[in-house]
């Protein structure tokens, strides 16, 4: 039989979460024919919106039809060693990931986020501030709204926060700067060591066009030399100005200011930036250096520094009942992040801790729980290796539970007025929760219930 060609391609997307399905939809505008493959169950939503789209479903599981195409697009969050990429590549079918795809469609200058920790908190800010001036600015990425949103819509700015997942699989994206917030272990398990998973976040230098520029840590410096061009101008952070020149950001406990050839200029006062922590002030001196680099007047900052806002599940107080106060911390997926929220947060606390691990080792995290906390709740796939952990660093008060509505329940017990109970689990909600934002929701649900007295004790 006679086949008629279109000249377009065949197009499979693997994976039909967020970032999977919005890239669907943008690819089956352009291709002759689409299959979204989901090794598990897709939504009634989805399926709703993928027939209208005039897009091919295949759920639990990868069939060979999936391999019937001409190009395969890889969603965000897929390792190179999962399965389908593997018989991808058996097949040498030609992969893309889901940012390269994207990214031609973007009418935008790109800006690139990423850090082990305060990504999300700095590309808000960022975005924000970048409206405050006056620019059409919007986040994207891994912030939770997918790249393929935001496909062929004018803007000055796409302020886009990149994960070393989607770091990892880049090589077409290109950004006008880029930040690295900091570096510290975090998804071990996905990269395989620590190393691989720097070198992914160094990837984001790379990207970075010529005359562009770059924002980092004066310590991170010497792990990043590989990705950075010398075409790309240099901005690095530090509490110290042994080390800096003219251009760096140096920062003080009242504030930030940009070093110049004689001097230097003040880039904000700590007292227009509410979030608390000295990680905080890193990550609105990294958005300010960004907002002024993308050319904003270094006096019109304070105004959208002063109206940013905390964002939901990063050290985010949710309630205040009997005199315990109920911080939530959700975003705290890794070991550095619960240890920063517990050394930036004054006073005594009830640590809920566990989760699904990332590979991580436990050691330092039980050294910050023994030296911060009164007393530490574990629950889920991680609680017997964070227990030996705080063991053998000599600290017993800690107790096991199932899930976060007993450990709530056993951290009411052990919480006084005066006292916090923080959750910041060190780990991934993936063994409980579909995500950090539900398990957040959770425990938000868990205050609300104590503060109305429907809860348990
Ligand atoms: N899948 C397959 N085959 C496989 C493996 C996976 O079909 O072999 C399927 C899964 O069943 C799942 C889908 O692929 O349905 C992948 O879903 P996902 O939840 O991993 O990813 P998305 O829903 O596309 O969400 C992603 C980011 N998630 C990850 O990278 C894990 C979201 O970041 C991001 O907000 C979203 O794209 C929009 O850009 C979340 C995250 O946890 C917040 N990110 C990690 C982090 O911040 O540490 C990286």
């Amino acid at each position: 039989m006679l086949q008629m060609t279109t000249g377009k391609e065949r197009v499979t997307v693997i994976g039909a979460g967020i970032s999977g399905f919005a890239t669907a939809l943008l690819a089956a505008k352009e291709s002759a024919s689409l299959l979204l493959s989901d090794q598990g169950p897709i939504s009634e939503a989805v399926k709703d919106r993928a027939y209208a789209a005039g897009i091919e479903l295949e759920e639990r599981g990868h069939s060979d039809k999936a391999w019937q195409c001409d190009l395969v697009i890889v969603s965000s969050g897929i390792a190179p060693t999962a399965a389908p990429i593997k018989e991808a590549k058996k097949r040498g079918l030609p992969l893309v990931s889901e940012a390269d795809y994207v990214y031609p469609h973007l009418k935008a200058r790109l800006i690139g986020v990423t850090g082990s920790n305060g990504k999300t908190t700095t590309t808000a800010l960022l975005a924000h501030l970048l409206r405050c001036g006056g620019l059409r600015a919007e986040a994207a990425g891994n912030i939770g709204a997918p790249l393929a949103d935001f496909a062929g819509r004018e803007l000055d700015y796409l302020v886009v926060e990149l994960s070393s997942f989607q770091l990892h699989w880049a090589r077409k994206l290109r950004l006008c700067g880029a930040l690295l917030t900091n570096l510290a272990p975090d998804h071990i398990d996905w990269h395989g060591s620590y190393e691989a998973y720097v070198a992914a976040k160094a990837n984001i230098f790379s990207l970075v066009e010529d005359g562009g520029w770059g924002i980092f840590r004066a310590a991170d410096e010497e792990v990043l030399t590989g990705s950075l061009k010398e075409t790309v101008r240099r901005c690095r952070l530090a509490w110290d100005d042994r080390g800096l020149s003219a251009g760096d950001l140096l920062l003080a406990a009242d504030g930030a200011s940009l070093l110049t050839g004689d001097g230097s200029r003040c880039l904000f006062q700590r007292e227009v930036f509410s979030l608390p922590g000295r990680h905080n002030l890193e990550n609105a001196a990294m958005a300010s250096a960004a907002a002024t680099l993308a050319g904003l007047e270094t006096g019109s900052l304070d105004g959208g520094l002063r109206s940013f806002e905390a964002l939901p599940h990063r050290c985010q107080v949710v309630g205040i009942v009997d005199g315990v106060t109920f911080v939530d911390d959700s975003k705290g997926t890794n070991v550095a992040a619960t240890i920063t929220a517990l050394t930036s947060l004054e006073g005594p606390k009830v640590i809920l801790l566990g989760g699904k691990g990332k590979g991580e080792s436990y050691g330092e995290l039980a050294l910050a729980v023994k030296a911060e906390a009164k007393a530490a709740v574990l629950f889920g796939a991680e609680a017997e290796s964070i227990a030996e952990a705080l063991c053998s660093v000599g600290f017993r008060r800690y107790f096991i539970e199932q899930d976060l509505a007993r450990s709530f329940d056993r951290a009411l017990e052990e919480a006084e007025s005066g006292e916090m109970v923080l959750l910041s689990p060190a780990c991934t909600s993936w063994d409980q929760y579909p995500n950090y934002k539900e398990r957040g929701r959770h425990f938000r649900r868990l205050v609300e219930e104590k503060a109305h007295g429907t809860g348990k004790p």
